[in-house]
């Protein structure tokens, strides 16, 4: 009997796109708020994809769930209160808790049935969504932000791309609420998307979380099943500098690193220049 040849594919545009090789699709609804998908790949165990896009998978997950968390946690000396926009697969609230220092992680997450379908298809993405730490809310995080002004040590957006529910997500007015609720030696972090694919995107966020925090910089990790690979993410923080790191905390880390964390600040040429102003 033949193979099945059935393949998902993210389009980025009508010239590019990425395909992995499917067994199997899982689950497959229209929530409240958008396409959900639940697939099993041959190369990348399950993939979680979100209106057509790849948003974690279970063999490279780490990369960008350490990424988004370890480089601000380990630049903040004491971070207590963090908060996570999106993220409702969990992978960032597994990583915020394996800090010690950390008293509260909340998780504001728009789409409760992404927090249910990782629960059942990503259980160890999903693993640090029950920890007493950890307080999720089923909520727009644009709002929950604006409702909380000073209380946070450290924001992390993870957001979806930059189309549906997360267009809120990387617009100035929302980086203003984040600077408004984080306390006075705040920072926060935004996954930023692609430099060879999202050029544009990049330097209108950057520009806009300058303006907001003064200091920004703009970091890098490689995500194999993310278009193109090249991932940027960008801080923007009130007093601390994210090139001193301190040093390494939770030892549980596949792709972190102290060195890890200097060298993500090292940018390609072209990268720089989509930041310099
Ligand atoms: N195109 C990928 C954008 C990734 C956004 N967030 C991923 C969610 C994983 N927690």
């Amino acid at each position: 009997m033949a193979k099945m040849d059935l393949w998902f594919t993210e389009y980025q545009n009508e010239n590019l796109s990425i395909g992995l090789r499917i067994k199997q699709t899982l689950h497959s609804e229209k929530t409240e708020f958008q396409d959900l998908d639940v697939v099993e790949t041959e190369q990348y165990g399950r993939l979680l994809v979100l209106d057509g896009c790849v948003m974690t998978t279970d063999k490279d997950e780490f990369v960008y769930h350490e990424m988004i968390s370890h480089v601000p946690l380990h630049t903040h000396p004491n971070p207590k209160r963090v908060l996570v926009v999106g993220g409702g697969d969990g992978g960032v609230i597994r990583e915020i808790i394996k800090h010690p220092s950390v008293e509260k992680a909340v998780l504001a997450e728009i789409d409760g049935r992404v927090i249910e379908a990782s629960k059942e298809y990503f259980p160890h993405i999903a693993s640090g969504l029950s920890d007493p730490r950890v307080d999720v809310q089923v909520t727009d995080g644009i709002k929950y932000v604006k409702d909380h002004p000073g209380e946070f040590d450290v924001i992390l957006v993870d957001s979806t791309d930059p189309i549906g529910p997360a267009v809120g997500l990387f617009a100035k007015e929302f980086y203003q609420s984040v600077y408004d609720a984080l306390k006075p030696d705040g920072l926060f972090v935004a996954q930023t998307e692609s430099p060879f694919a999202n050029q544009s995107l990049i330097k209108n966020v950057f520009s806009d979380v300058k303006s907001v925090f003064k200091q920004a910089y703009l970091y890098l990790a490689f995500v194999p099943t993310y278009p193109t690979g090249m991932w940027s993410f960008t801080m923007g923080s009130k007093q601390y500098d994210p090139r001193e790191p301190q040093a390494l905390r939770p030892k549980d880390t596949k792709y972190y690193s102290t060195a890890v964390h200097q060298a993500a600040f090292a940018l390609p040429r072209f990268v720089e220049e989509l930041v310099q102003s």
